[in-house]
């Protein structure tokens, strides 16, 4: 089937440093973590080692393939009872790493580049696909805070991320994210339903067969 010009346009690879417009609200800075891309992942391992990631349990009692820890004054969780922030890691009773110094800056950066000048994220979800992890088309509507975006920092191994509209049934746009990309999404763009594509095999210098991916929050 040939793509939508649109699906053409995202596919091609956009220099680092290119700031592209995926829809009114989203900003995409290819690139924009690159130069911070090892201390990151490096900085994730520490929060992994006191905050171990695991695979959630979705409230339909489905195993997530994509494992997950937090770090911040809350963080994300699933389990039957359903989708809440947490101010403690139920796996340890304690609370969730803080959030290193480099995390808030960057992603304060990113949003300001994105047009949110005072951004203070309470939460960062940190996602761990390994080969065939994905996640399915959905929205994130747990924070209490609408007008703040979201941001989102992609580490190691490409994946195919998949936006669409304000309606589930709306057909998915495919775009590729590449390590060290960063993508701010505010505004309009805050409520469309997305999702990843299964990660395909790979080596990756920074992570090895993973991706990491990092989403800011601004929950309160
Ligand atoms: C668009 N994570 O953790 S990041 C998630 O690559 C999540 O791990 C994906 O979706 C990942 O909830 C996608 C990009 C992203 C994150 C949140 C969004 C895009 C978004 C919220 C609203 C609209
Ligand atoms: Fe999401």
């Amino acid at each position: 089937m040939k793509p939508r010009q649109t699906d053409f346009l995202s596919e091609l690879a956009s220099p680092a440093g290119s700031s592209e417009t995926l829809t009114e609200g989203a900003v995409l800075l290819r690139g924009f973590a690159l130069a911070e891309a090892q201390a990151l992942v490096h900085a994730i391992e520490e929060i992994g080692a006191q905050a171990p990631f695991r695979h959630l349990v979705t409230p339909g009692g489905y195993r997530m393939s994509v494992a997950m820890t937090n770090c911040g004054r809350t963080g994300w969780v699933s389990d039957e009872s359903g989708y809440r922030y947490d101010a403690v890691d139920l796996g340890s009773g304690t609370p969730w790493p803080p959030m290193p110094g480099l995390f808030v800056q960057l992603a304060a950066a990113a949003a300001r580049e994105g047009g949110f000048p005072d951004y203070d994220p309470d939460a960062c979800l940190i996602n761990r696909y390994e080969p065939g992890s994905k996640l399915s088309l959905h929205k994130d509507k747990d924070e209490h805070d609408p007008i703040a975006p979201i941001v989102s920092v992609s580490l190691g191994l490409p994946a195919v991320f998949l936006w669409g509209g304000l309606r589930r049934a709306d057909r998915p746009h495919r775009i590729r994210l590449e390590s060290g990309d960063v993508v701010v999404w505010g505004g309009p763009a805050r409520f469309i339903y997305h999702g990843v594509a299964p990660l395909a095999e790979g080596d990756h210098p920074l992570t090895g067969a993973c991706r990491l991916n990092l989403t800011f929050r601004k929950v309160w």
